[in-house]
């Protein structure tokens, strides 16, 4: 199962804006009329109901979207890049650029994971009055990139979770059609078995979970990974062999599982439970029964108990039915049409995108001034274009980068860093 990809993704440059001047016959004088750059594309991870697993990332590791076209004359701008979609099975979860978050779980769910970078405007826009025929216009910046992480969880409605042995996959192979495989070793169990509860009213997807030992939640066995998968479950069947048959004592047994589950989220310490007491058919009729009371007693109302069996059936109807009744109905995005474009649960953590800088002494009467949006600034210019070059100083001027840099000891004529792009400034 290919639950795990790591991709590079790279958003469309923006178009650059256009240095253009009218040419009419009746206009003595055009005026600049230098259209705006398009644009770039965005990627977006879009979840799709089709697709099971994260196998078509191993083929694929680079997706680039397309680049935002340039401006043109008589105030054209350029036509946005198309936006790159990833399509990735519901239950992915993204880890995207700088901390942000994405959890695509309904299909139709959509994240934007690398924006494109804006267009660079025409030279319309830098005409005033003192400078009626500005000779420049500004690129268009490049877009988001850099590597981001695919995990696929899996999205059931029921997680069955136990000690190794304790017949969780005996359970399943009982309750749905899905045929794990059954041995009396623990850890028979190596990675998550999904099946499906078919009732008449509705149908509830049941994942059987490698078991748990102590420990699980710092990654003892195999539990670590897996526990993961429960997160998104909205039930758990705590499965517990009722007579354990390697002589261990239920209710340590039960803590165990209780430990290892809130330890790896207090969230699935919060989940609804039902405990199915497992393998009723190797005690007699009235210790099961005597012991289904006891923990009835001790878990009280909020907990159902039921007595099972794998090989006779015993109790597999009922516990059926309070999975169906306890699981709460879960509104699908197939279903609600307007849910398309539903944007993906997310926190993003961005650097302030302000003119915060710093100015540094980088030797030898150079400058190094950092800060993200004055940066953005610089790249959007072509400093070898002296009319865009006076342009920048009088921004940075009135931004305070110039008072700053003297202020830190700059003369004139001393060169100064910003972005990578190293520059000459009086
Ligand atoms: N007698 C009896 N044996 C059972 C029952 N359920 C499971 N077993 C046996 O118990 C052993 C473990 O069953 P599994 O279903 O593989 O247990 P599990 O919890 O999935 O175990 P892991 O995958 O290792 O965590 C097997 O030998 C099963 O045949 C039952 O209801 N009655
Ligand atoms: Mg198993």
């Amino acid at each position: 199962m290919h639950d795990r990809a790591r991709i590079h993704v790279t958003a469309g440059r923006g178009g650059d804006g256009s240095t253009s001047f009218r040419r009419e016959a009746h206009v003595p004088r055009g005026g600049p009329d230098g259209g705006d750059g398009g644009r770039g594309g965005d990627v977006v991870v879009v979840a799709d109901d089709s697709l099971r697993d994260l196998q078509a990332f191993r083929r694929r590791a680079h997706w680039k979207a397309d680049r935002g076209r340039h401006g043109e004359g008589a105030l054209r701008h350029g036509r946005s890049g198309a936006p790159l979609e990833i399509r990735v099975p519901p239950g992915t979860q993204v880890e995207g650029l700088e901390g942000a978050r994405h959890d695509l779980v309904r299909p139709g769910q959509r994240a934007v994971v690398a924006r494109g970078g804006q267009g660079g405007r025409g030279n319309k826009h830098f005409a005033t009055p003192t400078r009626q025929a500005p000779r420049f216009a500004e690129r268009g910046l490049p877009g988001d990139e850099g590597w981001i992480e695919l995990r696929l969880k899996l999205l059931a409605d029921v997680g069955l979770v136990g000690l190794p042995n304790a017949g969780k996959s005996s359970l399943l192979a009982r309750l749905t059609r899905a045929a794990p495989k059954v041995a009396d070793y623990p850890f028979t169990t190596l990675a998550p078995v999904l099946g499906t509860l078919e009732r008449d009213d509705r149908q509830l997807v049941v994942a059987d979970i490698p078991g748990l030992i102590a420990g699980a939640s710092e990654g003892a066995g195999l539990g670590h990974e897996f526990l993961a998968h429960v997160e998104r479950t909205r039930l758990l069947v705590h499965v517990l062999e009722l007579a354990p048959l390697d002589g261990s004592d239920p209710e340590a047994n039960l803590a165990t599982i209780e430990r290892e589950l809130a330890a790896h989220d207090p969230r699935l310490a919060q989940l609804p439970r039902v405990l199915a007491l497992s393998k009723a058919d190797l005690v007699p009729a009235p210790d099961a029964e005597r012991a289904a009371g006891r923990w009835r007693e001790r878990l009280g109302e909020g907990t159902p108990v039921a007595v099972t069996s794998a090989v006779t059936g015993q109790g597999l109807d009922e516990l059926a039915a309070l999975l169906a009744r306890l699981v709460p109905p879960l509104p699908r995005a197939r279903e609600l049409p307007e849910a398309e474009e539903e944007p993906a649960e997310h926190m993003t953590f961005r650097p302030a995108a302000g003119h915060g800088f710093a100015v540094e002494a980088a030797g030898d009467g150079r400058w190094r001034v950092t800060g993200h949006g004055i940066e953005r600034l610089v790249a959007r210019h072509d400093l070898d274009n002296e009319d865009a070059l006076a342009y920048l100083e009088g921004r940075l001027r009135a931004i305070g980068v110039v008072d700053a840099l003297r202020e830190a000891g700059f003369a004139d004529g001393d060169d100064v860093e910003i972005g990578g792009v190293e520059f000459e400034l009086s």
